[in-house]
């Protein structure tokens, strides 16, 4: 993929969310490169507010979203310091995998008073100063601009409401300006010259499309130490479905993160309005998404685990996650993003989680905690480390296996269960049904025997997990259990042959 033109089969990004920089380079070697993954996505790192208090909850624990109110565009951050970023950078680079940076362009903090990550003070209560950029009012949109009452956006209808007034009381930046774009270009060039290969671009929606653009077109190309010359950034962008501004108008300054994909992913696998897998033959393009060159599918994302808790699906509906992300993976369209969680306790109230901003996992100090991986691959909680689901890295090698091969031998059972082949590289059963299902496939797989990937591993000549025998016409004959088995999925490659 464009992701990763020089080992274009990798094609996943893993979003290891609040992780810490010395955690992801470690990642990056032993699990990340190794087992295939494209590119991580790391939590913004540009200074942000400290809050301390959650704006309900006496608590000391500080909240995950403070990442989101920039208070300089210094590299410093919960995760570690520009040193540890940079470090992080290279060793993820050597492991082949390429750092995709969460940035906010859009907004400074809200409201408040206070000091950032790295000590930056700022005020936005009382003024609108950001020394530490330095930004004064002049560089924000003002409320006469905005246009409405309290200079929020009161009409997603209105496009210039969405770009000119505040999200969430959030001091709304003028990417107009001359000044603003000078330094918001200088903070990618710095990102992008420690080697960065592109940005998760928050809240694009918000942001005019003509002053992304001459923002972007001031970046540098990518680093020739570790990319072709000539590379330019990889864009992700953040266009919220909704009202009149449409993910078209961004899809030709990068991929945009296709939400319609997410929620028709969560109706199909919950059967929501008598929703089913079958109809899952032409997903993608087929549905009105957006072209899969300029798609990153996703299931879950750290926004809708926290508002859709358990409508959505996410690590706490797991055998659904593992389901639905191994259809996305298995699929060809896009390049997918795989959530990588930290948990905590919910507390709802209907459906709304109070403990919704609760930050990652940390200590007295307030610093992020390492994540500890165990033997089996697994993560010691809270760290839940979706990406290292048995079903989904397994998958993300399937994905590589399968690369540019079509869909090829589709099979459905007319409602909850499906199968098909990429070319004659891979092939997938799924069975989202409360029943078994015995099934002979046509596979156009070479005749032998496999080993299921979602079971186990090959090793050496033999299979950990279940065998899959594959005889001279590529058919095979399979059984699924939807009500018993942990993954009702079988899934087999040609790298997988014993
Ligand atoms: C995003 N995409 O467009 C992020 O994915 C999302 O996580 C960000 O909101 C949002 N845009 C702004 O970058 C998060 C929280 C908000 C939080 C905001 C800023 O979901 O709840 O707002 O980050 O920290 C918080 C309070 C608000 C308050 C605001 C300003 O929750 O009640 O109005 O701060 O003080
Ligand atoms: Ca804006």
């Amino acid at each position: 993929s464009d992701l990763h033109p020089t080992s274009p089969e990798r094609s996943v990004i893993a979003n290891l969310f609040e992780w810490r920089f010395d955690d992801i380079a470690e990642e990056c070697e032993t699990f990340l490169g190794p087992y295939g993954y494209a590119a991580v996505q790391v939590s913004p790192v540009l200074e942000y507010a400290v809050l301390n208090k959650p704006y309900y909850e006496p608590a000391a624990v500080r909240p995950w979203y403070e990442r989101y109110q920039p208070v300089s565009y210094k590299i410093i951050s919960r995760s570690g310091d520009e040193a540890a970023f940079t470090n992080m950078v290279d060793r993820c680079n050597k492991a082949g995998v390429r750092v995709i940076v969460d940035l906010v362009l859009n907004h400074m903090t809200g409201a408040i008073d206070g000091v950032g990550t790295g000590g930056s003070t700022f005020k936005g209560q009382s003024d609108k100063s950001y020394p530490g950029v330095p930004y004064d009012q002049s560089h924000f949109n003002s409320k006469e601009k905005c246009g409405t009452s309290d200079g929020s956006i009161q009409d997603y209808n209105n496009p210039s409401q969405v770009r000119n007034c505040e999200l969430s009381g959030l001091h709304d930046l003028d990417n107009g300006n001359e000044h603003v774009r000078q330094v918001q270009s200088d903070a990618i060039n710095r990102l992008i010259d420690i080697g960065v290969a592109g940005f998760r671009m928050d809240a694009s929606k918000h942001i005019w499309p003509g002053d992304l653009k001459a923002i972007f077109d001031r970046v540098h190309n990518l680093n020739t130490a570790y990319f072709p010359e000539n590379s330019r950034p990889i864009l992700c962008h953040e266009v919220q479905p909704g009202g009149a501004v449409t993910m078209a108008e961004y899809t030709p300054l990068g991929r945009v993160l296709e939400f319609n994909y997410r929620s028709s992913i969560v109706d199909v696998f919950r059967g929501n309005n008598g929703q089913k897998l079958r109809w899952l033959k032409n997903f993608g393009e087929g549905w009105n998404f957006v072209k899969s060159g300029d798609a990153v599918p996703m299931i879950d994302n750290h926004d809708l685990q926290r508002s859709d808790v358990y409508k959505g699906i996410n690590f706490r509906s797991s055998r659904l996650y593992k389901l639905a992300t191994a259809f996305m993976l298995a699929w060809p369209y896009g390049v997918p993003n795989v959530m990588s969680s930290y948990d905590w306790p919910t507390d709802m109230q209907g459906d709304t989680d109070k403990n919704k901003y609760m930050g990652p996992p940390a200590d007295d100090q307030q610093n992020i905690k390492h994540v500890i991986r165990k033997s089996d691959l697994s993560c010691e909680a809270p760290w839940v480390c979706e990406h290292r689901f048995k079903p989904i890295y397994s998958m993300v090698k399937f994905r590589a296996v399968a690369g540019n091969e079509p869909v090829a031998n589709w099979w459905d059972n007319a409602n909850n269960a499906i199968a098909f082949s990429r070319g004659s590289k891979a092939f997938i059963f799924i069975n989202n049904e409360p029943n078994s299902i015995t099934q002979t496939f046509q596979t156009s797989l070479p005749g032998g025997t496999y080993c299921d990937i979602i079971t186990g591993d090959k090793k050496d000549d033999s299979c950990t997990g279940k065998t899959v025998k594959v005889d001279s016409s590529g058919k095979t004959t399979l059984t699924v259990d939807g009500s018993k088995d942990e993954t009702p999925i079988i899934a087999i490659h040609v790298d997988a042959k014993i």
